[in-house]
């Protein structure tokens, strides 16, 4: 059925390891083989067999308008014709830093960077800079990227393969993270009180949607505000996956949390490699040249990155996206509530706007530790039954689900099929 996938991921084995360049994507969570894309437009994604697929990963975030929309593609050949890169200032990264700073009210200055774990890593450095302490608190099942010390009872992949504390990670670069529950406030009071004036910070996915996804329970994300700000230390928002998403101020902006420094990715890029993190000018200001946190990249800021971003960014200005998600989103969450319902399958359906996750257990689900009660065996089967009807969910229990725009009502009707008929196989 996918024979040129087939194909080509033996070629793959022999000269990149694992056969992809980013681990979830090898399909070992779920078993088989993944397929091979060529091309994608819209709500889906095509295969070099000539299969479709309604696309919920939507390249892990990014594609908040569907894959290929014309006015990214526009932008981005435009820039091209220009160049590619110029290692100066372009102005296309003023208007960016000007459009980030008026959509998310709590960030005054912002730098560009090309990934999401670039953007936390550095958030991380200057919240050491800034308050001169070296301990960070991070929450189990979180993941802001693959850099050192955050890579402790980490997310995503990690997660998924069962090295959430990677190898080749010295002990000494992870002596300062402190690792919590996630929606436990207790006990980051607890760590605050046992390590006074020495914690720099506290980063958090406002949102954790890299061990599945589950929500804030109500006043959690307001009593980490309320702790850092009585011991000086910052909060710091990993909005990789949140940002521009669940708003345009993302969740700091639908929950009301002004946080000292945020961090971006994904929909800042529109699909091409981007970071971002920004925050209180204060704070911004420490950075190289004007201050000693250093911090730097050759392609940061590139054109093409940037006027990607913009051409998605002014595109979610001019519409009602937001409310579109919402409305996809809900009703993806009650055709999926149903399915689950009549196959008599205890599942979990949490989900925020655009963002959601099927568990396979009867208990809801507020961390990790509820995550890690979900039925793998199951997911992988429900995985593979919506495959082969043709619709793509990530490969991995511990991800989220991404709709866009693109996905029309049809979209979603036929994924509730899908999952009606893969809920009573299992
Ligand atoms: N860590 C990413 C999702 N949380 C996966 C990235 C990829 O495989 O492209």
């Amino acid at each position: 059925m996918r024979a040129k996938s087939q194909e080509l991921f033996c070629e793959a084995l022999k000269y990149i390891p694992g056969g992809v360049n980013s681990p979830v994507r090898a399909f070992r969570a779920v078993g088989g083989q993944p397929f091979f894309v060529n091309r994608a437009a819209g709500s889906r994604i095509y295969d070099v067999d000539g299969n479709d697929y309604i696309d919920y990963v939507g390249t892990w975030g990014p594609a908040i308008l569907g894959h290929a929309h014309p006015a990214i593609i526009q932008a981005v050949k435009a820039a091209a014709e220009l160049g590619t890169s110029f290692g100066v200032p372009n102005p296309l990264e003023v208007k960016m830093a000007k459009l980030v700073c008026s959509a998310v009210s709590s960030v005054k200055k912002v730098r560009m960077c090309n990934s999401g774990t670039e953007a936390c890593m550095s958030a991380i450095r200057l919240a050491r800079g800034f308050t001169k302490r070296d301990k960070i608190i991070k929450f189990d099942g979180c993941y802001h990227g693959h850099a050192d010390s955050l890579l402790v009872k980490a997310g995503s992949g990690a997660l998924t393969f069962g090295t959430p504390d990677s190898a080749g990670v010295p002990a000494a670069f992870t002596q300062h993270t402190i690792v919590l529950p996630y929606n436990d406030a207790e006990a980051v009071r607890a760590a605050f009180a046992a390590n006074p004036g020495q914690i720099a910070g506290i980063i958090v996915e406002p949102v954790p949607g890299n061990a599945g996804l589950y929500l804030p329970r109500p006043g959690y994300l307001e009593a980490l505000r309320e702790i850092t700000q009585a011991d000086g230390a910052l909060l710091i928002f990993d909005e990789v996956m949140t940002g521009f998403r669940l708003a345009l101020g993302g969740a700091q902006t639908r929950f009301g949390i002004t946080p000292d420094l945020s961090c971006f990715g994904k929909i800042i890029g529109a699909g091409l490699p981007v970071g971002a993190f920004g925050g209180r000018a204060e704070i911004m200001d420490l950075l190289a040249p004007l201050g000693p946190v250093y911090q730097a990249g050759t392609l940061s800021g590139n054109p093409l990155a940037m006027a990607a971003g913009l051409a998605a960014i002014e595109e979610l200005l001019r519409g009602d996206a937001y409310r579109k998600l919402e409305e996809s989103g809900a009703a993806l969450e009650e055709g999926l509530k149903d399915a689950a319902k009549s196959a008599g399958i205890p599942a979990q359906f949490n989900r925020i706007g655009s963002m959601f996750c099927a568990y396979f257990t009867s208990e809801p689900v507020h961390n990790l530790a509820d995550a890690m009660k979900s039925n793998r065996d199951r997911f992988a089967k429900y995985f593979h039954g919506m495959l082969d009807a043709g619709v793509y969910l990530a490969p991995s229990q511990f991800e989220a689900g991404f709709i866009s725009t693109a996905h029309s009502p049809e979209d979603i009707n036929a994924t509730v099929r899908a999952a009606a008929k893969a809920m009573k196989q299992l």
